[in-house]
């Protein structure tokens, strides 16, 4: 049987919730017969690399698929790359904000996804649920979760497959914004993560092909 780590991220900002670690814990603990395991995560540029770190040494999972909030985006973004920058204006959760920082000094300028993102964003929409690849993961503490995780998979458990999923503001959220703030329900975006799930677990059973055969590009 495989098994899938899901994590979600805490609040931040002006945000009470966080749809991410909402949606994840709307997903059953058995998606057909895939496993799948759940971790809250810090909104913490630096703080975020250990416990993820701790939790796929724990779960020793097949695939890890971190989730984060896009406020703005209006459908569920499967991520295709993630940059070694941290550059936002807006602090993380520890007060602390960078201006063009390398994530890992020593680390390559980027890595992508070693999770099928064409086919994961094809299953959504397949399951009803609006989906498009993303190109960009932003600067902020998704994109540096995202590179810490392929980072860690490669060093420790290159055999372990590994993806980013961004998703909207959940209807809830936007109650108190401008009329047109993009929002999706909770269990809707909790059923494109389902069928995130079930695209990564066939991949799996088929032997987890090369990214580049998988996502369909011809470099
Ligand atoms: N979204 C932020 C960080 C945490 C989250 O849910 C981001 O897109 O970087």
């Amino acid at each position: 049987m495989k098994k899938i780590l899901f994590t979600g991220f805490e609040p931040f900002g002006q945000d009470s919730v966080n749809p991410s670690w909402d949606a994840v814990s709307l997903l059953p603990d058995r998606i057909g017969d895939i496993l799948i395991v759940k971790r809250r995560m810090p909104v913490v540029y630096d703080g975020v690399a250990a416990p993820l770190a701790a939790a796929i040494e724990e779960e020793k999972p097949d695939a890890v698929l971190c989730v984060g909030q896009a406020g703005g985006r209006a459908v569920l973004t499967p991520e295709f790359v993630a940059i070694n920058l941290k550059d936002a204006a807006v602090p993380d959760n520890a007060g602390v904000s960078y201006d063009g920082e390398p994530i890992r000094a020593d680390g390559p300028a980027a890595y992508f996804a070693t999770v099928p993102v064409k086919a994961i964003a094809a299953a959504m929409k397949e399951a009803g649920v609006p989906a498009a690849v993303s190109y960009t993961a932003g600067t902020y503490v998704c994109n540096s979760i995202m590179y810490h995780l392929l980072s860690t998979l490669e060093q420790h458990s290159p055999q372990t497959k590994g993806g980013f999923i961004h998703i909207p503001f959940s209807c809830e959220q936007v109650l108190g914004r401008s009329a047109s703030t993009p929002s999706l329900p909770l269990p809707l975006m909790a059923k494109g993560l389902e069928a995130a799930a079930k695209a990564v677990g066939e991949f799996l059973e088929n032997g987890g092909e090369d990214l580049r055969e998988a996502t369909g590009s011809t470099h």
